[in-house]
């Protein structure tokens, strides 16, 4: 009983482990996600226009067509508004890993 009590608590500890892990991984990410935004947010409105996605863009070498970037744009500003916040940048990210 006491073997078996011990196996379960390992268990549990490693179920744990996993989870605080994970957690840590993802508020990681999150924080990653925040200075990227922060970073591509150039006037600091704490909101992306479209000529702060084309900037950032070109600076990781992504020489999209226009088109294709209002295209980009659009995926990601949800609700359409011409500006992306980070909760939508966020969520495109989530959706397209
Ligand atoms: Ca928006």
């Amino acid at each position: 009983m006491c073997e078996h009590w011990q196996s379960a608590s390992a268990n549990a500890t490693v179920v744990l482990e996993s989870f605080v892990n994970e957690s840590y991984a993802i508020r990681e990410r999150q924080l990653l996600r925040k200075e990227l935004f922060k970073s591509m947010d150039l006037d600091a409105s704490g909101g992306l226009n479209l000529k702060e996605l084309r900037k950032e863009m070109k600076e990781q070498g992504e020489f999209s067509s226009e088109k294709d970037l209002k295209k980009l744009f659009e995926d990601i500003d949800s609700n359409q508004d011409g500006i992306i916040t980070f909760e939508e940048a966020d969520q495109h990210q989530d959706a397209n890993p």
